[in-house]
């Protein structure tokens, strides 16, 4: 026991002096699971993906049309705002940009920001900047595996830092939406569900941006 907080200890000392660990963040090896209300059911037959608003054509997929969308591996530290972070964590989807790129998807130029539309109601907003970044995914694995139900399976948004990218804005882990369902491009920010409950809109994890 007091070997592994000691453990503990001197790995948040190595991450801090590697500029990994943001300030007010400890590490836990767990992956923890946080969201406001039930898990939802999947079902193949219903579940559906939307795009729509400020994109040139509206899109609308099936689980088996999105799992034929091209695919990308992406490394991150999670950061949560109540102040676990976990680093290294795996994870496998489909990457925004790579659609735009492979003329799957068409943004005009009126978009500048992006809500996640979950399961359930729940939204959370980011601009378009961080939804077409390197460390934005929409994941449909996490560590070689689909998905446990309760971090979002079929498909959530995921968002953390890249080991030394600090080019990439890094947001706290709720800015990416579990059981998602649609993305919707805006002119316009609209604030999700935790930011209109007071978290902090930009959520940027260095500046501990956590409530507003
Ligand atoms: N659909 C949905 N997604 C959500 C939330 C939620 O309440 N509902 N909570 C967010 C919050 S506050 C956090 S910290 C992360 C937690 O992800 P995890 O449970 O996989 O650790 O999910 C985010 N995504
Ligand atoms: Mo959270």
């Amino acid at each position: 026991m007091f070997q592994r907080i000691s453990d503990r200890f001197s790995s948040e000392k190595a991450l801090r002096s590697a500029d990994r660990l943001p300030p007010g963040q400890s590490l836990t090896t767990r992956f923890p699971v946080l969201h406001y209300g039930p898990v939802p059911a999947f079902d193949a037959k219903k579940w559906d993906f939307r795009i729509y608003g400020e994109v040139e054509r509206e899109a609308r997929w099936t689980w088996a049309e999105f799992n034929q969308l091209p695919r990308t591996k992406l490394t991150l530290d999670l950061h949560c705002v109540t102040r676990w972070s976990k680093m290294d964590t795996a994870w496998e989807g489909v990457h925004l940009r790579t659609l735009i790129e492979q003329g799957v998807l068409a943004l005009k130029p009126a978009a500048k920001f992006v809500v996640q539309h979950c399961e359930h109601g729940f939204t959370t907003n980011i601009p378009l900047a961080l939804a077409l970044a390197d460390n934005f995914l929409l994941a449909t694995h996490y560590d070689g595996k689909p998905l446990d139900a309760e971090h979002g399976y079929p498909l959530r948004g995921v968002t953390g830092a890249i080991a030394e990218r600090s080019d990439l804005k890094d947001v706290y882990l709720w800015k990416g939406g579990k059981w998602l369902r649609a993305l919707e491009f805006r002119a316009k920010d609209q604030l999700g569900f935790w930011e209109q409950a007071g978290y902090h809109n930009e959520a940027d994890i260095w500046g501990e941006q956590r409530f507003s």
